[in-house]
């Protein structure tokens, strides 16, 4: 049974962050975004930029909408290239947003086109990224909400969750059916998280089209922003 999603945030802020009710009391300030520029795409790890500030990585399935997402975030539309056909992006992307943190877009997983061999090698590429990104404060991993559960989903989860590196969950698409539905294949979830990990990480809905879960997901990200120490990476 693995523990938690061991964040690197104080457990009353998660509770801060994903309790509705509180969320009334909190002071609202929404982080302004200022700039978002693309830095590089890599194929490799050894040319990613310094590991100097805080940077947060976007995966899951091919097709769910990381890219959209990131663009929703930052308000840049086509900063990040979106695409109907899965598989778009194949590169690790990274993006500096404010000139102090870092959006990273990720190539999907599960994407059926792709030869065995390349998908091997995408495992490898980006589980290694993953596993050694010293200024990775956080992975958000991307969740169709019209689907339920699925397999590859959880596996990753589980993987992230084995390799102790932080991440939540973003379910995307929210405008696409009923609060109703969203929060059923939600529940289902959860229950499937619940079996291999004694709590379940922080989660949002979103969608890119209505702009939902914006204010959460960067609220999230300037908290652990504030936290962020460049001694964490030279220790
Ligand atoms: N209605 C709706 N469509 C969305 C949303 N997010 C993404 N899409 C659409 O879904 C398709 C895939 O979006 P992308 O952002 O390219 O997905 P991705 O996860 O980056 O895909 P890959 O890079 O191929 O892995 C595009 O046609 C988007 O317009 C959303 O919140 N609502
Ligand atoms: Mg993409």
């Amino acid at each position: 049974m693995i523990r938690s999603a061991k964040l690197r945030i104080s457990k009353s802020s998660i509770n801060l962050l994903t309790n509705k009710r509180l969320n009334k009391f909190l002071p609202l300030y929404l982080m302004i975004i200022k700039s978002a520029e693309f830095q590089v795409s890599n194929t490799r790890t050894d040319k990613l930029p310094p590991p100097l500030l805080p940077e947060y990585a976007f995966i899951g399935r091919s097709n769910v909408g990381k890219s959209s997402l990131i663009n929703m975030l930052v308000q840049k539309k086509g900063l990040a290239k979106t695409s109907q056909t899965p598989g778009k992006t194949q590169l690790i992307n990274h993006f500096l947003i404010n000139e102090n943190w870092q959006l990273v877009d990720l190539p999907g997983y599960g994407y059926a086109k792709t030869s065995r061999s390349n998908r091997a090698d995408w495992e490898k590429f980006i589980r290694y990224y993953l596993r050694n990104r010293e200024n990775l404060q956080c992975v958000f991993t991307l969740i169709d909400s019209r689907v339920k559960p699925q397999k590859l989903d959880i596996e990753f989860c589980s993987w992230l969750g084995e390799q102790g590196i932080p991440f939540v969950l973003v379910f995307t698409k929210a405008d696409k059916q009923s609060r109703v539905k969203s929060d059923q294949n939600i529940a289902l979830f959860k229950k499937d998280l619940l079996h291999i990990f004694e709590e379940v990480p922080p989660l949002f809905l979103s969608s890119a089209e209505t702009q939902d879960g914006r204010e959460e997901i960067l609220n999230f990200i300037n908290d652990l922003n504030q936290k962020f120490r460049l001694l964490d990476v030279t220790e």
